[in-house]
């Protein structure tokens, strides 16, 4: 089985019904455990400031998929919430899903980059990873704490405990 951590966000249609929804449906896959849930976090939008605030979560699983299975079901639970792919980078979205970290493997393929290419500029992703992973090291060395404790937190905060 391969630990891996998830970040979900959302700003439309409900966002914090559409993360906990989200979660339930993670846990319903096949193959796959959630282990650890985060808080639901309040977090301002990075990208475009005319978009609704956030909410956030990080989630820990342990599954027997490989990394590009794992993509597919997210895309799926996506898809199945309402996702509307549009070409706006940064947009306002029902879910995403996004696999941060497969166990310490380093991936580079055109659809798929693990580590998650924006996990250290983000302080949405990094506070709740090191809420449940505080030990975590990255496969490049860099210690999930420290980087948590030295981002600028840009006005997140806990909103509500998850599941
Ligand atoms: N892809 C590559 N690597 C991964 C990965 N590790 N996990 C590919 C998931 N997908 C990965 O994704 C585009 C493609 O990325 C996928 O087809 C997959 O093959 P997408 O979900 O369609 O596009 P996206 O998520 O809109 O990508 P983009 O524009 O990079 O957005 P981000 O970086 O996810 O940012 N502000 C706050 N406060 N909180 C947020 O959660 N999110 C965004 C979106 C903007 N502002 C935000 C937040
Ligand atoms: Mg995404």
């Amino acid at each position: 089985m391969t630990l891996a951590y998830i970040g979900l966000g959302s700003n439309l249609a409900d966002p914090q019904a559409q993360i906990s929804s989200a979660l339930a449906k993670l846990a319903q896959l096949e193959n796959c455990q959630v282990s650890q849930v985060s808080s639901l976090y309040f977090s301002r939008p990075m990208g475009p400031q005319d978009q609704p605030d956030y909410m956030n979560a990080v989630v820990a699983i342990k599954t027997s998929l490989s990394a590009i299975a794992l993509l597919d079901q997210l895309q799926h639970i996506e898809q199945n919430a309402g996702r509307v792919r549009k070409d706006n980078r940064w947009g306002a979205r029902v879910l995403d899903l996004d696999i941060l970290l497969f166990a310490q493997q380093v991936i580079s393929t055109e659809r798929l980059t693990i580590p998650h290419y924006g996990l250290k500029q983000r302080e949405f992703v990094l506070l709740p990873l090191a809420e449940i992973a505080p030990d975590l090291i990255l496969p490049d060395g860099d210690n999930i704490q420290e980087l948590a404790d030295q981002i600028n937190k840009n006005g997140l905060k806990i909103h509500s405990k998850l599941s």
